[in-house]
């Protein structure tokens, strides 16, 4: 995920050994939230803050993935989506 000041972003998925999936959209904070709004989407995802120096930890967005690489998301698909980024 890249994180611009203009509040925003582009994150990069890959789930091998598909070619990554690269989705552009904007970001805010809402307290100790970050919310990104993908683009083209009405909904978003919602990750709990931790700042420290350089590093910023995003964790607890609720996702689907595709655990059994059926190509499709499904209910009992459900994970948490934890980030770790740096400056
Ligand atoms: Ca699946």
């Amino acid at each position: 995920m890249q994180i611009e000041s203009d509040h925003t972003l582009k994150v990069m998925v890959r789930h091998a050994p598909a070619a990554p999936d690269t989705t552009a959209g904007t970001w805010e904070l809402d307290g100790d939230l970050f919310k990104m709004y993908p683009g083209g989407f009405s909904w978003y995802w919602t990750w709990d803050i931790q700042l420290s120096g350089n590093t910023l930890k995003l964790t607890g967005a609720d996702v689907r993935w595709d655990f059994d690489e059926d190509g499709l998301l499904e209910d009992n698909e459900e994970a948490d989506w934890n980030l770790v980024l740096v400056r």
